[in-house]
């Protein structure tokens, strides 16, 4: 590693961070079919599981819950974490792994965040920890290693202390000892409620959380404020006070999980320690999960199935480029960030709708299989009206939650576009023709749905051919424009034309004109509309509020210009030539920052309540005018499509961190996944501008993903064909791919050639007519050499 405290290894599928205090926040996430858990590089974590709505197990209370609280129970700070702390028996002196609680400076650090585990490696006063933890594939635990090497040079008397909070449980109930005949420490409640008929819901609910040992410990402790005592966090009373920890229990107390070991060790002895930290139900489940993984191999062997698991989401694409990590995070974390969303549907039981359809584009360059099964899936939800949901439901007894009992207009738009690129990728055309039968026993063929989700985008619409907006459209807490019925959405109507455009060549190709020319006819009545009420002399607007005040203009000194209804223009092909070079420049002028291009600039700094609750988030953060990723990517793939390469190159890396200090810390964001934002808001807020949200749920990945694989790299389908067309930015000289696609791989290498006027491309050296290539044979290798101008 150079000067950076930082760096890819094993050719970029691991990145090792060095440093607890350079990127304090910087985290990554591990999930398996039923669980996540989010680690920090100080050891912080979150956990989450599906039972089968999401629930902790080891968590801090919420308000409402400390309103329950009886006065008796003190509330300690909670530190929801995974830690290990050293003493040494002779001198006193006291670290913890991998940094918090005790913060002591560590001689080495190493925040190892690979694709299937996270370790740290952690060296203090001659000592060498590591703590490393996988996930199995189909079961809610986590299991952890612990491993300690005196590297001293001389015999060292140590007590380790593996901690693993478990915090706040239960209003009603709750309570923590050791069961020796278990083998763990196990904490007990009943997962609050006050209807009778959560009572049968809740019933089998894992409402336990375990710390299971491989080897006996020497002492334990079980009750957070005993072991914490006056000292707190960093020098628990339970472990400066005392040879032993106090063997004590929680009584409707609040529970915690320490362990102790009393270990001598000679100079480079090393000792080992596995753990299994989970919910259960019972006894049994203990049991159960004691003998699962803490046989002599269990932990091997949920490695291996967490390997083969994470690898059946593997890319379509290898690159290498004259960017390490973009291809790093291109060929491992991106894909797996994708896979992420496809596979597990971001752990909820009802996504919302666009969430749903987009993860599931992403899902088609992975696994078209499922992301086939998911587009029926959605289909079968549809309403009579043509409408869509505002969520998905996908599991029995599921229901519509939160967000999704908010009334949004755009998801119809998503359908055909994401299906679009399903098509592209996979050229089956005969999902057009499945049957979905609705929950009203409607069957209709897939193509038939798609036509009435266009009629209904159509219909949702004013006099004026504005799309009516509701309580919100993609920008979720845009929930004041039109919640009194009157209001509209710029974008929407922007994006009903391009989703109307998609449909239409879909109806084109499949010879049926008529439906071609009734959704373009659409689309232009769209465009048309926009560009006669929304257009505001350098860009479009945003909306029109219910009354009647159009916002996102240039009269505005907040919200002045939104960057969505530009990217969607560009996409719908509203603007002429004179509109499309005015809306870029005011885009580069207004929106882009050092972090990448902004939501919406300046920021709201106070409730309007005409637009809603994102005014009321904090300047800079989430859609308040943050870099917000997903907005970015659209903007991404639209100057793509408009053949923008270097803009758009511009707009891509600025997603990811740069290996220069500067950004990179400033984010304090890994390129192990792509965060929903970055804070926006750098003239309001330097200082801040540019941190990570450290969020991993994001449309985002879907659409970096297609930019990456169609665009940049431009190997797309098309019919039954490949699409040729990289749009590789200026600077690049040269670059490599190699393509998954409709069972064949394609090994392209791309160079700038001097003297050559247009891309031309030859395929197993014969060059291409056009950039299409027909008649692909699946299991072939095929040898591609595109020339790019100089
Ligand atoms: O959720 C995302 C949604 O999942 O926000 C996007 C939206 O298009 C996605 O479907 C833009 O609004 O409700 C809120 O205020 C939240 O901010 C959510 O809107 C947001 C979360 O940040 C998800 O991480």
């Amino acid at each position: 590693m150079t000067e950076a405290p930082y760096g890819f290894e094993e050719n970029g599928r691991r990145f090792v961070l060095a440093s607890p205090t350079a990127m304090p926040a910087a985290s990554t996430f591990l999930w398996n079919r039923r669980m996540l858990l989010q680690l920090n590089c100080r050891g912080f974590a979150t956990a989450q599981f599906m039972q089968p709505e999401p629930a902790k197990y080891a968590h801090a209370p919420t308000l409402e819950a400390r309103s329950f609280m009886q006065p008796e129970q003190p509330y300690y700070a909670h530190h929801p974490g995974r830690f290990c702390y050293v003493k040494d028996e002779d001198d006193g002196g006291l670290f913890s792994v991998p940094h918090e609680p005790v913060r002591r400076a560590p001689d080495s650090f190493a925040f190892s965040v690979g694709l299937d585990d996270v370790a740290w490696r952690v060296q203090c006063a001659g000592i060498d920890v590591e703590m490393c933890v996988v996930l199995p594939v189909d079961d809610v635990a986590e299991l952890w290693t612990l491993r300690v090497r005196n590297r001293s040079g001389r015999r060292r008397r140590l007590s380790l202390y593996p901690y693993f909070p478990v915090g706040y449980m239960s209003w009603m109930n709750q309570s923590g000892r050791y069961r020796s005949d278990l083998g763990a420490i196990v904490c007990d409640s009943v997962a609050p409620y006050q209807k009778v008929e959560d009572y049968f819901r809740q019933r089998d609910f894992k409402d336990r959380t375990v710390l299971l040992h491989a080897r006996a410990p020497d002492a334990w402790e079980a009750n957070q404020a005993t072991f914490e005592g006056e000292g707190g966090l960093h020098a628990p009373k339970g472990i400066v006070d005392g040879e032993h920890l106090g063997g004590g229990e929680a009584a409707y107390e609040m529970p915690t999980a320490v362990l102790q070991y009393r270990v001598t060790l000679d100079d480079d002895d090393v000792q080992e320690f596995r753990f299994v930290f989970a919910p259960a139900r019972d006894d049994d489940e203990i049991r159960q999960l004691r003998a699962r993984h803490l046989s002599p191999d269990g932990f091997t062997e949920a490695r291996r199935a967490s390997t083969a698991y994470i690898g059946a989401g593997a890319g379509c694409l290898r690159i290498e480029t004259p960017d390490p990590w973009l291809d790093a995070f291109a060929n491992h974390w991106l894909p797996r960030q994708v896979y992420y969303h496809g596979d597990v549907n971001r752990l909820t039981t009802d996504p919302q709708t666009r969430n749903y359809l987009q993860d599931h584009m992403g899902m088609g360059f992975l696994r078209p299989e499922v992301a086939r099964a998911a587009f029926l899936h959605a289909l079968s939800q549809q309403e009579p009206s043509g409408a869509m949901p505002d969520g998905i439901l996908l599991s029995e007894g599921a229901e519509l939650k939160y967000i999704n009992q908010i009334p949004h207009t755009d998801h119809c738009v998503w359908l055909p576009i994401c299906l679009r690129a399903y098509l592209d990728e996979t050229g089956d055309d005969t999902i057009l023709d499945e049957l979905v039968t609705a929950r009203e026993g409607d069957a209709a063929p897939v193509a038939d749905r798609i036509d009435r989700a266009m009629r209904w985008l159509l219909k949702a619409r004013d006099a004026r051919g504005l799309s009516y907006i509701a309580q919100g459209d993609w920008c979720d807490p845009m929930n004041m424009v039109g919640w009194r019925g009157r209001g509209v959405s710029g974008w929407l109507t922007l994006a009903s034309a391009y989703a109307l455009k998609e449909w239409a060549a879909v109806c084109a190709r499949r010879g049926d004109d008529a439906l071609a020319d009734e959704f373009h006819a659409g689309a232009d009545a769209c465009n048309a509309a926009m560009n006669a009420h929304l257009w505001d002399g350098d860009w479009y607007g945003r909306g029109i509020t219910d009354d009647d005040v159009p916002f996102g203009i240039a009269a505005d000194t907040e919200g002045r210009i939104f960057l969505n209804p530009q990217s969607w223009a560009l996409l719908s092909g509203a603007p002429d030539d004179d509109k499309r070079t005015r809306m870029l420049a005011a885009v580069d002028a207004h929106l882009v920052s050092p972090y990448g291009v902004a939501m919406y600039d300046p920021p709201y700094t106070r409730m309007r309540e005409d637009v809603g609750r994102v005014t009321q988030k904090f300047p800079g953060t989430a859609e308040n005018g943050a870099v917000y990723n997903h907005a970015a990517a659209f903007y991404l793939y639209s100057l793509y499509q408009a053949g923008d390469a270097d803009r758009a190159w511009h707009v891509l890396r600025a997603m990811l961190p740069s290996p220069a200090p500067e950004d990179c810390l400033q984010r304090g964001q890994l390129p192990v996944f792509v965060p929903n934002y970055y804070r926006g808001a750098w003239r309001l807020h330097p200082r801040t501008a540019g941190r990570s949200s450290q969020l991993f749920n994001t449309g985002t990945a879907a659409w970096m993903y297609r930019c990456l694989v169609e665009h940049l790299f431009g190997l797309r389908g098309e019919g039954d064909a490949l699409r040729i067309a990289p749009q590789l930015p200026s600077h690049w000289p040269s670059a490599r791919a190699a393509r998954r696609f409709r069972g064949a791989w394609f090994d392209v290498a791309m160079e700038r050639v001097a003297g050559v006027a247009t891309t031309r491309v030859a395929v197993d050296g014969a060059w291409l007519e056009d950039s299409l290539l027909h008649g692909i044979e699946a299991g072939r290798t095929y040898q591609v050499r595109i020339e790019l101008p100089a």
